[in-house]
């Protein structure tokens, strides 16, 4: 019974843990108080947030009067908009922060970006812990049903789940 619900946690954990890595945070940029507009100062919008592999950056806007580009650090620098590395004009714009790294934007209607319509963001390496001590858990059977739990070291994001699993398997210990 024990190893049946302890199969059914370690389902549920591997599940989560997919969840987790596939969907980061959603940024809109210069939310709350603004969007991707000639008012909001994207320095300070952009400070108050530490930008994690698997996020997304989301640009709404209208069309008519904005767009997007992404561009180098020295086009970002100067606001050359004449060789952009990636274009966006759909009124809302979703960009993947798929790596490590800085990434630059802005607007390319001419003196936007010069009037401070540019955004540069800081992207790092997810918050999974790298090393975690885990508690693995199994079964067995001395009279009555117990689990024995045992501490091990282990690396990436399978230490996140044996730490969620090892504190759930503690918690059905109390139960028998
Ligand atoms: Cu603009």
């Amino acid at each position: 019974m024990v190893a049946r619900a302890l199969a059914a946690v370690v389902a549920v954990m591997a599940a989560t843990a997919v969840v987790r890595t596939a969907l980061g945070a959603r940024y809109i940029v210069g939310a709350p108080i603004g969007s991707w507009d000639l008012q909001t100062n994207y320095i300070q919008w952009a400070s108050n947030i530490e930008f994690n592999v698997g996020d997304q950056l989301v640009f709404n806007y209208s069309r008519v009067a904005h767009n997007v580009l992404e561009v180098s650090k020295a086009d970002y620098d100067s606001c050359n908009i004449f060789r952009p590395i990636a274009t966006f004009q759909t009124g809302s714009d979703t960009v993947q922060l798929a790596a490590v790294g800085s990434r630059y934007f802005v607007c390319g209607v001419s003196g936007h970006c010069v009037a401070g319509m540019k955004v540069a963001v800081q992207v790092q390496a997810a918050d999974w812990p790298d090393t975690h001590t885990t508690t693995q858990c199994r079964s067995f059977r001395r009279g009555r049903q117990r689990v024995r739990c045992s501490a091990a070291t282990s690396v990436g994001v399978e230490s996140l789940m044996g730490v969620t699993m090892g504190s759930i398997a503690v918690a059905l210990m109390a139960l028998y």
